[in-house]
């Protein structure tokens, strides 16, 4: 992977291996906008639809599988919450858990006013340092997922896509579903054009994740 190691010689995954292997915690949970915790360290949001397995990649990059609540049933998260990883008196970075978009059984009022407050919170947080959407690797890229990097493109927020359930998806099909999305990515302003595939149930792919926000935190100079 061409983000382990640096030219400085740094080893991004050992780095985040360390970082995460650390301290963990539930800070904040908001379900309105004016009720967002104080900004602090970098922060790295999950957005994607419901059900893709954002909640269970937040366990798996902290290995507790508890930290974040998982659910079968899509519209399980029903806030924004907040994870600091770090000493508490060194906080490196913070992990944003976002409720799906895109799935109405919970209620088109609900779904409505989510997205309004992801919305706002993605366009407006000077501290968000990257947003990783996820995208079951199994079905791809949907409409409303081109509608969330139309809006990042728009506001000039680094998103990344993250291909989730990465055990469900055959080894031979893997590389075919990366190209699909990398040439969805091509004319986007904003997207970074690494694609990654992780599963957050066996921890496959996930270290590479770990490295990518382990040295984004560290060019913030957290
Ligand atoms: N096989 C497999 N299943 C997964 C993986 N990640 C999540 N799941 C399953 O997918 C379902 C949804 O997972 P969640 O992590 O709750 O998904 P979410 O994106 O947080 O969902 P919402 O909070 O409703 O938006 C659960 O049944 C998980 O067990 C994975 O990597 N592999
Ligand atoms: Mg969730």
């Amino acid at each position: 992977m061409s983000e382990d190691r640096d030219q400085q010689g740094e080893d991004w995954a050992e780095i985040g291996r360390k970082l995460f292997a650390g301290e963990a915690r539930f800070i904040w949970g908001a379900s309105r906008i004016d009720g967002l915790p104080p900004m602090g360290a970098p922060e790295f949001a999950f957005a994607g639809r419901s059900n893709v397995g954002k909640s269970t990649l937040l366990n798996g990059l902290t290995g507790r599988k508890t930290l974040a609540r998982t659910s079968h049933t899509p519209g399980r998260t029903q806030e924004l919450n907040f994870f600091d990883v770090g000493p508490e008196t060194q906080v490196k970075l913070r992990l944003v858990d976002m409720p799906g978009y895109g799935y109405a059984a919970v209620g088109k009022d609900k779904v409505a006013a989510w997205t309004a407050l992801m919305k706002e919170f993605l366009r407006g947080r000077a501290t968000l340092a990257r947003v990783f959407i996820l995208v079951d690797g199994r079905h791809g890229l949907k409409e409303v997922d081109g509608e969330m990097m139309d809006l990042l493109d728009r506001s000039a927020v680094s998103y990344q896509i993250v291909l989730t359930k990465r055990d469900e998806v055959k080894a031979s099909a893997r590389e075919a579903a990366v190209g699909a999305v990398r040439q969805a990515l091509a004319r986007r302003p904003a997207a970074h054009p690494d694609v990654l595939f992780v599963s957050g149930q066996t921890g496959e792919g996930v270290a590479d994740l770990r490295a990518v926000m382990a040295r984004i935190a560290a060019e913030r100079g957290a």
